[in-house]
């Protein structure tokens, strides 16, 4: 190892390492009062975008990225972010109802092209939320919750229960990943074009990944990132300002297939995937253009995010000089930190100081009671029930731990519990992509993991049996959470 990795290495770890509400940062804010006009906000969320992608979260990334690291200038960025889930679904699931997804119906894995829709009727979402509040709601992007109900989805109907039977007052985007057929747009509760195409998919090169399948006849894959951009900037460009507005912005990249336009091709040096990348950071430029055009762009909360982390493996890792995930072990899909440790970026000019950095452990099931936090909003008892308000990290007020724990949740159903320092995987493996995916207990050996994040960020020191009783107790609690159905604590009592 050279001596600028080890540097770099030594740099990754030491942000990972520190754990709890210690704050580094340039200014100590303090609290501000509830705006007289809510702001609008922003919600991209970025699909396997790895933390070690962008370049202030990793100086020696191959692939530049002016405008996240312009945004992260402005505002504050996480450095203990995680996704609830390790993969597309859940992981959405979460971030929508701010509640962990393996209390739905769906306990492992994620939903097909043909998924029938997975949030439960009448459950308050974030958009449902802000519905109520007088806001003006859009999603434009990937939407992956499932469309219809009964056995599968049936296209040739209108596709409802869907995202405007959620809070959304409008819709307009793609049903799941975009390696999963049927490959169409549709807008509201209905196909733009039906799929009366049919692809062949495609397996290589690397990463230029899609299933075969049904397509819509002018559907193209390049062009589905830049079409939803211009949708979502359109939409920015021209939202009255009579309401607030939200935007739900879920790109379907860099997830596969890898398909940079001719004009992204060669910008970086991380292949067809760092490509992507170069274009899916130009997106988000865009549309920080259309909203910093806007009287009221200053009174908007923008965040960018990742689902989970990257899809990088070793091979790619060996072929480029590219860390998608940072130093942290694993990949998307696993129960180790790089399945779920995921960028976080929120911006708010007058409420976050610029250029922060936070070492809050947090979730992104939290975004529910942050911003219902930000906007002095009540949450009901019975809704973002593994949601806490951020809001003291963001403005710097807080010294405890906001939150008590953390659950996460691999492709495989695997589970952890994090309690500060301490990190338990309920089981052997990753339980995702990377491999020993699964490892049956030897006679006398751990039956799980248990790792010191702050000693061993690496996850490469499993204390399982040297430390019985904090097994013990993040098992009891664990459980505890599972059996009463949250993590917050009843509301008003
Ligand atoms: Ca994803």
């Amino acid at each position: 190892m050279s001596g600028s990795r080890k540097l770099a290495r030594r740099a990754f770890l030491l942000e990972g390492a520190a754990t709890g509400a210690l704050l580094v940062a340039t200014s100590r804010g303090s609290a501000l009062p509830v705006p007289r006009r809510r702001p609008n906000i922003v919600l991209v969320l970025l699909d396997d975008f790895g933390i070690g992608d962008a370049q202030i979260y990793n100086p020696w990334s191959a692939i530049p990225t002016p405008n996240i690291d312009r945004l992260a200038a402005q505002g504050m960025r996480f450095a203990d972010m995680h996704a609830s889930s390790a993969v597309c679904t859940p992981s959405r699931y979460s971030i929508l109802n701010g509640r962990y997804c393996w209390r739905s119906r769906l306990k492992s894995g994620v939903l097909d092209g043909s998924g029938t829709d997975l949030i439960e009727e009448g459950r308050l979402t974030l958009p449902g939320l802000l519905q109520k509040a007088g806001y003006r709601t859009a999603g434009i992007g990937k939407w992956h919750l499932g469309l219809g109900s009964g056995e599968a989805t049936d296209y040739g109907k209108p596709l409802r229960p869907g995202p405007i039977d959620h809070g959304f007052d409008s819709y307009f985007g793609i049903p799941s990943s975009l390696d999963f057929p049927p490959y169409l747009y549709f807008e509201n509760d209905h196909v733009v074009e039906a799929p009366s195409g049919h692809t062949e998919g495609s397996k290589e090169p690397r990463g230029v990944f899609w299933r075969a399948g049904g397509i819509a006849p002018h559907f193209r894959m390049e062009e589905v990132v830049p079409t939803l951009t211009a949708r979502a900037v359109d939409y920015v460009k021209v939202a009255k300002r009579d309401k607030p507005f939200f935007l739900y912005f879920p790109l379907p990249s860099p997830h596969t297939p890898w398909v940079p336009l001719p004009e992204y091709k060669g910008t970086s040096n991380a292949g067809d995937y760092g490509d992507y990348v170069v274009e899916t950071d130009a997106m988000i430029g865009r549309l920080l253009d259309a909203i910093d055009a806007r009287p009221d762009g200053d009174d908007t909360i923008v965040i960018v995010t990742s689902d989970n982390g990257a899809d990088w493996k070793p091979e790619d890792a060996a072929r480029f000089a590219h860390r998608a995930n940072a130093d942290w072990r694993g990949e998307k899909a696993d129960a180790w930190e790089a399945g779920h440790r995921i960028p976080f970026v929120i911006r708010w000019p007058g409420h976050i100081a610029p250029g922060t950095v936070s070492r809050e452990t947090g979730s992104l099931t939290d975004i529910m009671a942050t911003v219902a936090g930000a906007l002095d909003l009540s949450l009901p008892d019975d809704a973002a029930e593994d949601s806490f308000n951020l809001l003291p990290a963001l403005q710097q007020t807080g010294h405890a731990p906001i939150r008590p724990n953390i659950v996460d949740h691999s492709l495989e159903g695997m589970f952890t519990i994090r309690e500060g320092n301490w990190k338990l995987v309920l089981g052997l493996g990753s339980g995702g992509f990377s491999a020993p995916k699964s490892v049956a207990p030897a006679a006398g050996g751990p039956k799980g993991q248990l790792y010191d994040l702050d000693a061993d960020p690496r996850e490469e020191r499993n204390l399982y049996d040297a430390h019985p009783e904090i097994v013990a107790r993040l098992s009891a609690t664990l459980t505890e959470l599972q059996q009463s159905g949250r993590s917050h604590p009843r509301r008003g009592i």
